[in-house]
């Protein structure tokens, strides 16, 4: 197989980063996007921050009351969901303006994986050193017209595949460009934390710590585990945690789907268990879910539910159609059946709910 060049594009602090651009005043200062704090009662969560908040400890998720007590002047702004979305759209227009032809598939509002393998600059240059260092240039410049065209900074990692390209960008952030060629990709991964890896959270760290009777492991030291070792312990993930330990991942740049899924949560001002207002509260979400997919005549295939219960515990339940369909009943009906199962399973109040529905590809634009 052609060795391929994988680039990922990730705005930095991008929420907050807008809300600076559009007040110049914000720079320098801490400022969090997300649920109104309330005078630290605030009830949600934050979105995200910007560096300068990041000081304090505030990051994304963080519980709004939290982010309040550790840095109660800072600016807190509420999360203007269209503005971001616009300014999303531009960027990425540019980013495939830039890159003619080539694939850009997009994971997140500001943050797209570009595969440069076939671009025609990287395949007119004959060898392979050269073919990075042009990748690099190349982001340098992308860089520079997205700062140009946007006033807004973002950081690029490069690498042979999405999840190198990944980590890789989480180590430049932010505003910076890495590059981890084929050749170095394995050994740049070696000293990383187990939980660097994609597709590692606490618990199958905590499997991995287990299996090596040792604390905070690194790759290298998941490296000297079998593949058979690694898939009895973790199961088919094993197989896959064996290939990217060694800097291997496979999965193709998908052109972006344009929208992918829709969604809608609550936060309850109280925590509760009183099944009436659970209830008016998520039919309320189910009928605003219906109504953008009617409006944009799209089908779901998928419905997951989100429940979050007193102590933040969050918890998703999904359900998989046999075929798509754009019935706003049977949504609700669905949903409402996941949500039934959260409240007899777990007794405890509930602090969030939400629902989420995937598109089904054949109905994208
Ligand atoms: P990220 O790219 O994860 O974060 P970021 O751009 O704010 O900061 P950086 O990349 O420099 O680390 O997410 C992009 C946007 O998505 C972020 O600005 C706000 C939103 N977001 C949430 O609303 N909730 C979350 O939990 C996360 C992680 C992101
Ligand atoms: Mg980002």
């Amino acid at each position: 197989m052609q060795e391929r060049i994988i680039l990922l594009l990730d705005m930095d602090y991008f929420f907050a980063q807008i809300e600076e651009r559009e007040n110049p005043r914000f720079q320098g200062k801490p400022v969090v996007v997300g649920a109104d704090p309330k005078h630290g009662q605030g009830r949600g969560v934050v979105s995200t921050c910007n560096y300068e908040a990041r000081k304090y400890g505030i990051h994304s998720a963080l519980p709004i009351s939290q982010a309040y007590k550790l840095c109660p002047e800072a600016i807190f702004l509420p999360v203007q969901g269209e503005l971001y979305g616009k300014v999303s759209e531009k960027i990425m227009e540019g980013v495939r303006a830039f890159f003619p032809g080539c694939p850009v598939e997009l994971v997140s509002l500001d943050e797209g994986y570009v595969d440069i393998s076939n671009h025609s600059m990287i395949v007119d240059m004959r060898d392979n050193q050269g073919k990075w260092n042009l990748a690099k240039v190349l982001a340098e410049k992308l860089k520079e017209e997205v700062l140009k065209q946007q006033k807004l900074t973002c950081t690029i990692g490069i690498g042979p595949n999405k999840m190198v390209a990944k980590i890789a960008c989480e180590k430049a952030k932010p505003n910076g460009v890495m590059v981890a060629k084929s050749n170095d990709a394995a050994r740049f991964l070696l000293p990383l934390n187990i939980q660097e890896i994609p597709g590692v959270g606490l618990k199958t760290a905590v499997l991995l710590e287990r299996f090596f009777k040792k604390k905070e492991l690194k790759v290298q030291d998941v490296k000297k585990a079998s593949k058979e070792a690694l898939q009895e312990l973790l199961g088919v993930f094993g197989i896959t945690l064996y290939q990217r330990v060694r800097g291997v991942d496979k999965t193709p740049v998908c052109v972006e789907e344009k929208i992918k899924s829709i969604g809608k949560e609550h936060t309850f001002e109280k925590d509760t268990r009183h099944g009436e207002e659970i209830l008016l509260v998520f039919r309320n979400l189910l009928s605003d879910v219906a109504k953008e997919l009617q409006e944009q005549e799209l089908s779901f295939k998928t419905i997951t539910v989100v429940c979050r219960f007193q102590g933040f515990q969050t918890y998703t339940k999904s359900k998989t159609l046999k075929e798509s369909s754009k019935d706003g009943k049977l949504l609700e009906k669905e949903s409402i059946r996941l949500l039934l199962k959260f409240l007899t399973e777990n007794l405890k109040p509930l602090r969030l709910v939400g629902v989420r529905i995937k598109i089904a590809k054949e109905a994208q634009g």
